[in-house]
């Protein structure tokens, strides 16, 4: 696999040398400082890609090329924002970019309570707590019809915890689940957030899913024409949240949204700590299935609880079977004759990072783990296949 590394631009406290030094020959990132919705100029890209390339160090793989709200909702001026969605892969593919990743999830990206839940040894780790964000849903955002959706005993218990909790530590929760972790695009007061989850009140599933196949079908024969390709990132955790509906989080949601634009093209961001998530996604038979169509990957691994908790674990722990994935990638990459790029997702916050303030789930040396890990066992695979 083609090893890379997130890096945020230039303000991440990782640089592009400890990237470089960590062993990769990559970094992915986005042009972050752009709002949402505004087209990529091939200046602005061109400048990133030099400063880049200057560390010694390819781009080819954009996280992200943000969806606007609009398109998800097909409201105001949606087709407007799905023209500059197109102009901006055409910039890109100019440019030299290859993959481009993207998400569907309404409002929201990426969702964890807590990013400091400390592990046996000292290291911290990102959690989701599922009685933790009830009580935020219930008793912190007080979300119209939220009541309606957990049960008396669920609510119960999210009191009890809430009760328990101290000033400092509600601020966090709230923090937490309104700011957004790092590469989510927007952060809401809690009056942005109930106005913005209004909006969706008449968008149910299924409808959400016509506007992702509509998007598609503008925008996969854009890619396919300028030699790009897409990879769509599951939803992380993969279900609804907030009463929000989320519709990339199964097999079923990933082969419908293949098939509603039939293009080499239409691909998926194969991220196993959030498609891991759920014990009913089979990620082998997943693999298998979708081989053709994985353009990037996300390797890491999660560890849930009957409760419907989880914290993201060693990469090589938890829930995932990382051998088995890596040799399916393994033998996926063979048949193709191409090498994917990957990067390790995350990483606990450990060492001398424990004294730093890195953005959550991105610091150096955690991510330098899990890569490392990986690419030993990538190496020992291909070496003893
Ligand atoms: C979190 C990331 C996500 C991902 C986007 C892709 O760590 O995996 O924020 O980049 O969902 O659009």
């Amino acid at each position: 696999m083609q090893q890379t590394m997130r890096w945020f631009g230039p303000n991440d406290p990782v640089s592009l040398q400890d990237i470089k030094q960590a062993g990769c020959s990559g970094v992915v990132t986005a042009l972050h400082h752009l709002p949402v919705g505004a087209v990529w100029t091939v200046e602005a890209i061109m400048e990133r890609k030099n400063m880049i390339e200057s560390a010694g160090l390819f781009w080819k793989v954009v996280e992200s090329l943000p969806v606007h709200e609009s398109i998800k909702k097909q409201k105001e001026n949606f087709e407007v924002y799905i023209t500059n969605f197109q102009k901006s892969l055409e910039n890109l593919a100019q440019c030299g970019l290859e993959i481009i990743t993207y998400n569907f999830m309404p409002i929201l990206d990426w969702m964890r309570t807590d990013v400091h839940y400390v592990m046996p040894d000292g290291s911290k780790a990102l959690y989701f707590n599922r009685l933790a964000f009830i009580a935020f849903d219930l008793f912190m955002l007080k979300r119209p019809g939220a009541v309606a959706e957990y049960t008396d005993v669920e609510k119960e218990n999210a009191w009890s915890l809430f009760q328990s909790m101290q000033e400092d530590e509600k601020n966090t929760l709230y923090n937490n689940a309104l700011l957004g972790l790092p590469g989510s695009e927007e952060s809401f007061t809690p009056e942005q957030i109930l106005t913005a989850l209004k909006e969706y009140e008449t968008i149910d599933a299924a409808q959400l899913k016509l506007h992702l196949f509509y998007f598609l079908q503008q925008v996969i024969p854009v890619a396919e024409s300028v030699g790009l390709k897409l990879a769509i990132h599951p939803d992380d955790p993969p279900y609804p949240l907030l009463g929000l509906p989320r519709i990339v989080s199964t097999e079923a949601d990933l082969a419908a949204l293949l098939t509603a634009a039939p293009s080499p093209a239409n691909g998926i961001c194969f991220c196993t700590g959030s498609l891991g998530v759920r014990a009913d996604n089979d990620l082998l038979i997943m693999l298998q299935r979708f081989a053709a169509h994985i353009h990037f990957v996300h390797l890491r691994s999660t560890k849930r609880d009957a409760a419907g908790n989880f914290y993201e674990a060693n990469h090589l722990e938890g829930d995932v079977d990382m051998f088995a994935v890596v040799k399916a990638l393994w033998l996926i990459m063979q048949h193709r004759k191409i090498s994917i790029p990957m990067r390790p997702d995350h990483g606990h916050q450990m060492l001398d990072d424990l004294k730093k303030k890195p953005y959550p789930g991105y610091s150096a040396i955690g991510r330098l783990r899990g890569l490392a890990e990986i690419r030993g066992l990538e190496l020992a695979i291909s070496r003893s296949e």
